[in-house]
């Protein structure tokens, strides 16, 4: 017997886009799933929605043969500045095939590896700058975090130095993928109609997309100009041929997934580093490890390649932070058919979209116990993680469509945090500062502010 599926009251033509909160609509979601339970259904502006948050429900849907990446709300909009780059286009769509097995290889293992100088030439810049400000500066992390990971994707992908450590404000294309991404969020849940009597809105739009596009072309122009025989994405994107079709990218799509690259690469592994310091500074025993571990298999020297598999403990971290705090907190699915999932209690037919709610999903008590809201590595050690139930850690998405970004961001997120807590011990600037959140399409800490002082007897 299937159950009724509880939904919130609504009102019509709107539905529920007026019980979203437009800051930070995650806080939303949230709440109705507490209130709500495992699974609850919505109607967004004709959208219907099921939302579920349990880990079972989760893993249900995290089946390619049964459930297909949806393309509709914010990801939709997203398009109209990325088109058919890897992380927005359809999956029928040929472009995401050729893209994809184009660039598998080139964010494998091995050439992550090979970008270990460059990553860390940028880690370096940011230790440097914590250190030559000192201890009373105030220091914004998700701010210089952002100058670290969109300079290193810039750098490792594309071989450009952004030089974002060498400006004052943000890079114009840091401010225009913000106001995009965000301004995608509101009008998924704006009727039509209003969005489009809104002038300046839509003009600010287009503009911050051209703003973001003249960046990409710029690269491509600037490489055009200057060929290198680096076998860096960007080149691998402009002289590779898709080996099971024969076929290159075009100039467009290219344009796309450079776009991509920039986007999807730097505001997700950001907000995982600025989490990552927020949670340690709560956690002043795992802090305690971290620091041990890194002294300990670091030492004095500058970190090394081979010390990466070495650090156990920060990627336990890591994987925690990325549990509590998911940086890309939603994804969604459709069925290809009408289909039941939760032991054949909760039909769903196939013209509903399935918003998996990733953060509370990864806080089910089910799987992590009582404590599962309280920030504890040690979860992620001694073969727990690999012990974990299927699905029920999944930042990085599932299946065809999973993050192929993930050993970059975490290769990076390791150099930095590493060489962070090599250097110094780490200090609220407000000492009562609770989490906060603000989000585009991701979620970051807001108003998160510390203080970097040298430790005590290290160089
Ligand atoms: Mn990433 C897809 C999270 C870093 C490029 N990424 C996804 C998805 C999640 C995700 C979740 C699946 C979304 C969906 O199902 O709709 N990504 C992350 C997180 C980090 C991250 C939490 C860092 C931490 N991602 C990166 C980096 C890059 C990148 C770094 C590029 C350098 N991600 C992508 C691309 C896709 C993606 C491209 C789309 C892949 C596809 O659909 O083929």
């Amino acid at each position: 017997m299937t159950s009724s599926i509880p939904t919130p009251p609504s009102i019509p033509f709107l539905g529920h886009a007026a019980s979203i909160e437009r800051e930070v609509p995650l806080r939303s979601f949230r709440l109705l799933s507490e209130q709500y339970g495992e699974i609850y259904e919505l109607n967004i502006l004709g959208r219907k929605l099921f939302v579920i948050s349990s880990a079972q429900l989760m893993n249900d849907v995290s089946d390619d043969k049964k459930f297909y990446k949806n393309m509709s709300g914010p990801l939709l909009l997203v398009r109209n500045g990325v088109g058919d780059g890897l992380f927005t286009a359809y999956n029928e769509e040929p472009n995401w095939g050729i893209a994809h097995r184009l660039l598998m290889p080139a964010f494998g293992t091995a050439s992550i590896r090979d970008m270990f100088p460059d990553m860390l030439d940028l880690a370096s810049q940011l230790t440097l700058k914590w250190e030559r400000f000192g201890p009373k500066h105030r220091i914004d992390p998700a701010e210089d975090f952002t100058r670290l990971t969109f300079d290193t994707i810039a750098l490792c992908a594309m071989s450009y130095r952004l030089n974002s450590f060498y400006r004052e404000g943000s890079h114009p294309f840091i401010q225009s993928m913000a106001d995009f991404l965000v301004e995608c969020n509101l009008r998924a849940n704006r009727p039509g109609l209003l969005t489009s009597i809104m002038v300046q809105t839509n003009a600010k739009y287009e503009e911050d997309i051209k703003t973001m596009t003249e960046l990409a072309d710029e690269i491509i122009a600037e490489r055009r100009r200057n060929p290198t025989d680096k076998k860096d994405l960007l080149n691998i994107m402009l002289f590779s041929k898709d080996p099971k079709t024969g076929e290159s990218l075009s100039d467009i799509n290219i344009r796309n997934n450079l776009l991509t690259f920039l986007i999807a690469g730097h505001e997700t592994t950001s907000g995982l580093l600025t989490f990552a310091l927020y949670y340690l500074i709560k956690s002043p025993e795992a802090m305690r490890k971290a620091h041990e571990e890194v002294d300990e298999i670091l030492g004095d020297q500058q970190i090394q390649l081979t010390d990466i598999s070495k650090l156990k403990y920060i990627d336990a971290i890591l994987r925690e932070t990325m549990r509590l705090s998911p940086t890309a907190p939603m994804r969604t699915v459709r069925p290809f058919e009408d289909i039941t999932i939760g032991d054949g209690k909760y039909f769903v037919p196939k013209d509903y979209t399935v918003v998996i709610n990733t953060i509370v999903a990864q806080r089910d008590p089910a799987v992590w116990g009582e404590d599962s809201d309280k920030f504890r590595p040690e979860r992620m050690l001694d073969g727990k993680f690999e012990a974990l139930p299927p699905n029920s850690w999944q930042p990085f998405g599932f299946g065809m469509r999973a993050c192929i970004g993930r050993p970059f961001a975490w290769q990076e997120a390791i150099i930095a945090l590493a060489a962070l807590l090599q250097k110094f011990e780490f200090v609220l600037d407000d000492p009562s500062y609770e989490l906060e959140l603000k989000q585009s399409l991701t979620i970051k800490p807001a108003h998160f502010y510390v203080h970097a002082l040298p430790r005590e007897g290290k160089p």
